[in-house]
């Protein structure tokens, strides 16, 4: 029970399982995990796929032979375990190159570069069958905006975006792009920091149709908004491409907890999302272990991570079964057919009759709404008691 199987569609990345435990004030407390090797760790515990950035798997200064070597190692792992690589993505933070953003530097030379860089790592994404390719703006952003450059990056970012999906459709790769928001983190702030503002600015592109997000949990949080709103807005709008789920403080450094480890509520809401919108992709969760653990910590964590999310994903089935909590949820949503009927598509007779209309507006300001009970039938619910 509570045991994951590939059907589930769950997903690490190279990065989360391999996170060696550096911090800004620590060195590594964990040896770094050969990628194989963690695709066939991840196959045991009944994972479905595995993500990477292109210096995951090989690393920046690799030759081609070593590139080569490295890229068969990796395949045979896939063959023989039957995991699979949904989504690919590229490294554009980590190197000092990109120190002051990639596709939005002031220097056209990292521009270029950076150009360069994601179409090689879509060319793998693509060799070893990603269909959807994220970008994280990890180093978009600013400290310190003297350069005046706000204006000028939007619109080289969107340069950049428009210019890989042409190359994306000329290689016949089909990719969807998955645009990840957050904050803060590395930058003091990053451009386009929350899904609204990442939804906005992808209907400025040339082929809207071809992006979504890619929201994460953390991120959201530490803007101090709602995960659960942003992935319904995500959802609303028909841009949910990928997520990434984990946990976080509000207010903190991105902790990349486990998922549900900080606030199962909010994660319970999130998979009831997921669940009830006919979501089909993967569930990937982009956390780490934390730096107090060893290898035997990480797989920890890793199945923890999943058996939360079956854990939820159950609470949520018996939330709909829940016939107390349903007559709750009944009472809440007041229907009112030929009302709801002159709102849905305006009319001058409909309009009309709803402005000559008499309302008890004392009656429904005095109604209680029953929040309460029927919040406190949920937290029995995720506490066990119901
Ligand atoms: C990095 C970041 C994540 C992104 C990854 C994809 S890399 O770990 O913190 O939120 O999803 O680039
Ligand atoms: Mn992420
Ligand atoms: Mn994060
Ligand atoms: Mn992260």
């Amino acid at each position: 029970r509570f045991d994951p199987t590939p059907a589930d569609k769950f997903t690490f990345g190279l990065w989360t399982v391999g996170s060696v435990g550096r911090d800004p004030f620590g060195e590594p407390t964990r040896p770094p995990l050969d990628p194989a090797y963690s695709v066939r760790k991840l196959a045991e515990l009944g994972v479905w796929g595995v993500n990477f950035h292109d210096n995951d798997l090989v690393p920046i200064d690799a030759t081609a032979a070593e590139r080569d070597r490295i890229v068969r190692a990796f395949r045979a792992a896939l063959e023989e375990t039957g995991l699979v690589v949904p989504m690919a993505t590229t490294n554009l933070f980590t190197d000092p190159v990109f120190k002051d953003g990639a596709f939005t530097s002031a220097d056209a030379r990292v521009r270029a570069y950076a150009l360069q860089k994601t179409m090689r790592a879509m060319d793998l994404g693509a060799e070893l069958g990603a269909r959807t390719y994220v970008f994280w703006g990890g180093r978009e952003g600013s400290e310190v905006d003297a350069g005046m450059k706000t204006v000028d990056s939007l619109a080289r970012f969107r340069e950049a975006l428009n210019f890989l999906a042409e190359y994306s459709e000329d290689q016949g790769y089909g990719y969807r792009f998955a645009l990840e928001p957050k904050p803060n983190e590395p930058r003091g702030d990053l451009y386009l920091p929350n899904v609204g503002a990442m939804l906005g600015f992808i209907a400025t592109l040339e082929h809207p149709e071809r992006f979504g997000v890619n929201p994460e949990f953390a991120h959201e949080t530490m803007a101090g908004l709602s995960f659960p709103h942003a992935v319904a807005q995500a959802i609303d709008a028909g841009k949910l491409f990928h997520i990434d789920l984990n946990d976080q403080k509000m207010n903190r450094f991105d902790q990349d907890l486990r998922f549900g480890a900080e606030n199962p509520k909010a994660a319970f809401f999130t998979v009831k999302l997921l669940e009830d919108s006919g979501y089909d992709g993967p569930r990937h969760f982009d956390a780490h272990a934390l730096r107090t653990e060893d290898e035997e910590g990480v797989w920890a964590f890793a199945r923890g991570c999943m058996r939360t999310y079956l854990i939820l994903r159950e609470k949520a089935r018996q939330f709909d079964q829940d016939s107390e909590i349903q007559a709750c949820l009944q009472a809440y949503h007041v229907r009112d057919e030929a009302l709801e009927a002159q709102m849905r598509r305006y009319s001058p007779e409909g309009a009309r009759a709803l402005k000559e209309r008499a309302f008890d507006r004392a009656g429904l300001g005095a109604r209680g709404l029953g929040l309460e009970q029927l919040d406190q039938l949920l937290i029995d619910l995720l506490l066990g008691v119901r």
